[in-house]
């Protein structure tokens, strides 16, 4: 099998940030790995977009901004569950860079996200209320990009509430297992993996582009 790139097709690639990969703030294991394969997959396309998680201080997924809570628990917020997390990717910090071994120079967007206090956002599309836009999708419709590529990190996490958003709002999206990395916490690949079969999110290898 070997899918054929075109003008309206875009590689997604999310958060390859230094704070989601060994020795960052949200380390998700072998985060790292996955940047060789994930710029090789680059220069097939014409269009690359990359999101960057990107949180100001007391950030409502930080579990530091809840009193008597750890990280990785859940909890209710606003719009409703809410994982917990170590602080992690504060804006203009390193660990919220683009990982400077991302050697992707056509990249064209950069795409911000989770950036109000109140509101955490795992998709690039839909904040976590799942209702606040992000843009993401106007910009692609006015681009003319109709199918996505997903990869990057986590897994389970932003790659998964992309790809389903992006399915509900009518793109076509495939996500490349091998150019993703899961925080694996107890059933969140399961359930991404079930997410992805009941909204026909194909799941394919870098090998199959
Ligand atoms: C992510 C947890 C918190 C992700 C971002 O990129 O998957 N996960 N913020
Ligand atoms: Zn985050």
């Amino acid at each position: 099998m070997s899918i054929a790139i075109g003008s309206q097709d875009a590689l997604l690639l999310i958060d390859l940030q230094p704070d989601f990969m060994p020795g960052g703030a949200l380390a998700v294991a072998g985060g790292d790995e996955i940047l060789p394969l994930i710029n090789a997959l680059a220069t097939k396309f014409d269009h690359v977009l990359l999101t960057q998680d990107w949180h100001p201080p007391q950030h409502i997924s930080f579990a530091s901004s809840h009193a008597g809570t750890q990280p990785f628990e859940m909890t209710e917020v606003d719009y409703g569950p809410q994982t917990l997390w170590p602080d992690h990717c504060l804006q203009r910090t390193a660990g919220a860079a683009i990982h400077p071994a991302v050697d992707i120079p056509h990249a064209e967007l950069i795409l911000r996200k989770g950036f109000r206090r109140e509101i955490d956002s795992y998709s690039a599309f839909l904040e976590n209320d799942h209702a606040t836009p992000t843009g993401l999708a106007g910009y692609l419709r006015e681009r003319g990009l109709k199918r996505l590529f997903i990869a990057g990190l986590a897994y389970d996490y932003c790659v998964r509430f992309s790809a389903e958003d992006g399915a509900r709002l009518g793109f076509e999206c495939l996500v490349i297992e091998d150019a993703c990395r899961a925080v694996d916490l107890p059933g969140s690949v399961d359930a991404a993996n079930s997410a992805f079969a009941s909204a026909s999110i194909r799941r394919i290898r870098g090998g199959d582009l």
